[in-house]
């Protein structure tokens, strides 16, 4: 049940509690420059349950018309995104050893009922890059499966400060939040509103 597939580790407890506070603390900064917004199906324009925003370059978005694509300005504002605070770069580094730096940074930010759809991760042009995903807050059931929709799944939780280096055969399995665990405490304080916050670092072009 909590075989993860070959491409992916899972680092529990990679941030310590102080640092999961700043870095917390970074992301409400994020929040307060590029507020948090709800991107919408492609086609359907049904609207997803989990709230988002970016930092770094490039910043993912959906809207019914346009779809799963990256861009350099916030939707709503039209401003350019916010820096990446220097400790996702600094985790990156740590963690992927990837010769580049990630180009993005997606804020998920979950409330008690949101979650996400079993998914791939294809609207980069790089598949070869790793992704980097870190954890804050409440645990959440998380479920990977294999590279083909339909087949056996794996789930784990996800816990405040744990990282998951996702690479090489992984990169395009489908993944997903099942829910929210109602396990976020009063020693983590996240920006209002928010029970589980992940961050996922990528490249997005070659
Ligand atoms: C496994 N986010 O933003 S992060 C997403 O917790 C996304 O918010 C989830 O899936 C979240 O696209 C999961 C962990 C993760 C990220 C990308 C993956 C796992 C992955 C890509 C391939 C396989
Ligand atoms: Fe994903």
């Amino acid at each position: 049940m909590s075989d993860l597939p070959p491409g992916v580790v899972h680092r529990p407890a990679y941030l310590t509690p102080a640092a999961q506070q700043a870095l917390a603390e970074e992301i409400a900064a994020v929040i307060a420059s590029a507020p948090l917004y709800v991107s919408a199906m492609p086609r359907t324009g049904q609207p997803m349950s989990v709230r988002m925003t970016n930092c770094g370059a490039l910043g993912w978005m959906s809207d019914r018309d346009r779809g799963y694509r990256y861009e350099p300005r916030h939707p709503v504002t039209g401003a350019a995104w916010p820096p990446m605070p220097a400790v996702l770069l600094a985790a990156w580094n740590a963690l992927t050893s990837y010769p580049k730096p990630p180009q993005a940074c997606l804020v998920n930010v979950y409330d008690a009922e949101a979650r996400m759809g079993l998914h791939q991760d294809r609207d980069e042009t790089d598949f070869e890059a790793p992704i980097l995903s870190i954890s804050l807050g409440a645990d959440c059931r998380f479920r990977i499966g294999g590279t083909k929709r339909g087949g056996p799944t794996a789930s784990l939780a996800l816990s405040s400060g744990d990282a998951l280096v996702i690479g090489g055969p992984a990169r395009l399995c489908f993944h997903g939040v099942d829910r929210i665990l109602p396990t976020l405490t009063p020693d983590l304080r996240l920006p209002e509103g928010a029970q589980r916050i992940n961050l996922t670092l990528r490249r997005v072009d070659l």
